[in-house]
């Protein structure tokens, strides 16, 4: 049976991967920090076929120690302080744990007895790239049998040029974030290089899911849809005659039904909607994790959709999920929000790992967009439900 080790197992990824591993038949231990509050809430169902055992990235000898008793054949580090507007606040944490944890690991492996059997995954960032994008041309105007009638050059508006980023784009990073996750990209490369360390990178865009932490764009949109639907369910004598999209637009902090006398409810928050991401959704990009580490061969890889959308876009879609078209009211621009430095434009080309690997993607935009409102919805309603219904221990006796 082959053995497996996440870091970052608690996460919206670790979680996938945990399950991905568990239903390919491997013995699956994974790290978990220990805190005050419980982190165990994505891995609660499959907690008894997982070991669990304590420990941080940022602490050398521990990471050491697990490696030594575990001598896993798979290792995954996810563990990050993976939000890119929390490490403008806290640099030099972030550095410790997406830089130094990425690092520890590499040391525990170079030093290990088995180091030659063990295989490494270190989750890299499209973030790597901030500014930085390549472009390609392609001539709109073509023949009916396919042959180009206008090749001039001057002519821009005759052609569509693509910004992306691949395997060969050079890295410009934009935040504490990027930056310390491109150290670790390149302290996997060295150790590659230099004690044929069987480790590769995917260079993950952004990958989302029903389980996404929720301070990121997508989850902070779809969880605040959850609660406003639940609100407008659970005032049903306002909302009467009043379709879902009709409010009056008394302030710039709530939205009201009955003037400012009546119930409110606060307006969604949020920094820059013209933004551009590829988002995917994780359950897809963990099997790309999983793939990597089976080839012989160690490399880097591009993982993504090749498809780009702004805040906006995803606004549009999650809000017609239910039924609201026009989400101007609703929502609020707050400098809050905005980065000191701002990633405008990801899209990245996976061909690498479509042709080396065989990976595909099973969950398009609008599908990832739907399936994060309608848990979301269905959260709020089953937390409404349980509320209305009276435990034994409470009801009045007859
Ligand atoms: P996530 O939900 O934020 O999970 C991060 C994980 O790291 C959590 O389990 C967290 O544990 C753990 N962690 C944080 N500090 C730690 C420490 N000092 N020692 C041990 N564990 C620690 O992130 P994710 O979205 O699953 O992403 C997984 C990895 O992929 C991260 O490295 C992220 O930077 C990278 N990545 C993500 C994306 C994306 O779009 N999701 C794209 C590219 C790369 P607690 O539960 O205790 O906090
Ligand atoms: O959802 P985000 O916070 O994700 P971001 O910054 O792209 O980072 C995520 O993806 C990376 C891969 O590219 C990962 F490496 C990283 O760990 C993380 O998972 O923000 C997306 C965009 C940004 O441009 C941001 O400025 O949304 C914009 N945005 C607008 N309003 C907001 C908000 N982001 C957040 N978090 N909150 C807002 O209110």
């Amino acid at each position: 049976m082959k053995t497996a080790f996440i870091t970052g197992i608690t996460g919206q990824d670790g979680s996938y991967l945990a399950e991905l591993l568990l239903s390919k038949g491997y013995e699956v231990t994974g790290v978990t920090r220990r805190v005050s509050t419980n982190t165990l809430l994505r891995i609660e169902h499959i907690l008894p076929k997982l070991k669990i055992v304590e420990g941080d990235v940022t602490d050398g000898f521990n990471v050491s120690k697990i490696i030594d008793d575990e001598e896993p054949d798979e290792i995954y580090n996810l563990a990050a302080q993976s939000h890119v507007s929390t490490s403008f606040k806290q640099p030099s944490l972030t550095w410790d744990v997406t830089a130094g944890g990425a690092l520890n690991i590499l040391e525990a492996i170079r030093y290990s007895q088995v180091k030659k059997q063990m295989k490494f995954y270190q989750a890299s960032s499209s973030e790597m790239f901030g500014k930085n994008f390549q472009t390609s041309k392609r001539c709109l105007v073509i023949s009916v049998d396919g042959e180009v009638i206008v090749n001039d050059p001057v002519a821009e508006n005759l052609y569509e040029i693509k910004k992306y980023q691949d395997e060969k784009t050079e890295f410009m990073p934009q935040s504490p974030y990027a930056i310390a996750k491109l150290a670790a990209h390149h302290l996997v490369r060295n150790y590659r290089d230099s004690y044929g360390i069987h480790g590769s990178c995917g260079i993950l865009f952004n990958h989302e899911s029903e389980r996404r932490g929720e301070h990121f764009v997508t989850r902070k949109i779809t969880k605040w849809i959850g609660e406003f639907v639940r609100w407008h369910q659970e005032n049903p004598t306002v909302f009467e005659n009043c379709q879902l999209q009709e409010y009056e637009n008394l302030d710039t902090d709530y939205i009201y039904t009955q003037g400012k006398s009546g119930p409110k409810f606060p307006k969604l928050r949020l920094g820059n909607l013209d933004a551009k991401r590829d988002w995917g959704h994780a359950e897809d990009y963990v099997n790309a994790m999983w793939l990597m580490v089976q080839q012989d061969i160690p490399d880097d890889y591009v993982v993504a959709t090749g498809e780009t959308h702004s805040v906006r876009d995803f606004l549009d879609v999650a809000f017609a999920r239910v039924g609201i078209d026009d989400w101007s009211n609703l929502v609020v621009i707050d400098p809050e929000f905005y980065r000191p430095a701002e990633v405008d434009y990801l899209l990245g080309v996976p061909d690498k790992a479509k042709k080396e690997l065989g990976w595909e993607i099973k969950v398009d935009f609008t599908d990832l967009a739907n399936r994060m409102v309608d848990s979301d919805v269905e959260t709020q309603k089953l937390q409404r439900s349980s509320l209305q219904t009276v435990p034994n221990c409470c009801a009045k006796k007859g």
